[in-house]
């Protein structure tokens, strides 16, 4: 199981994303099915525009942090890129890799208590 892979129907990511079968409203779940409920600038590329974006975004950011605390063997992946034969090649962000437009890892993020913390 690759969870990296956004088709993998198992995995954490992917059942915290909300990515199900079906369609319509029955395909959406967990995080997904908020920005549809909230609806309007929510359900597109521009839902960062939204206020509710960022509330949601933080419950989003608590819950990685819990299933990190519950899970310390488990670090983020991939470790490596996925090679040029690979259909996730160019679509996803490795370990060590940079998140443009930044000049920060994955690696270097998944650790924020030097930034902040939950109460
Ligand atoms: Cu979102």
């Amino acid at each position: 199981m690759r969870p990296w892979d956004s088709t993998v129907t198992r995995g954490f990511r992917n059942t915290l994303e909300g990515w199900g079968r079906g369609r319509g409203s029955a395909s959406w779940h967990n995080h997904n099915r908020v920005h549809r409920w909230v609806g309007g600038a929510m359900l597109g590329g521009a839902s960062v525009n939204d206020p509710v974006f960022w509330l949601h975004h933080a419950f989003v950011d608590l819950q990685w942090q819990r299933w990190q605390r519950a899970h310390r063997e488990h670090r983020y992946l991939p470790a490596e890129p996925p090679g040029a034969a690979d259909d996730q090649h160019g679509r996803i962000v490795a370990r060590y890799e940079k998140l443009p437009p930044w000049d920060e890892t994955p690696d270097q993020l998944e650790d924020l208590s030097r930034i902040y913390r939950y109460a």
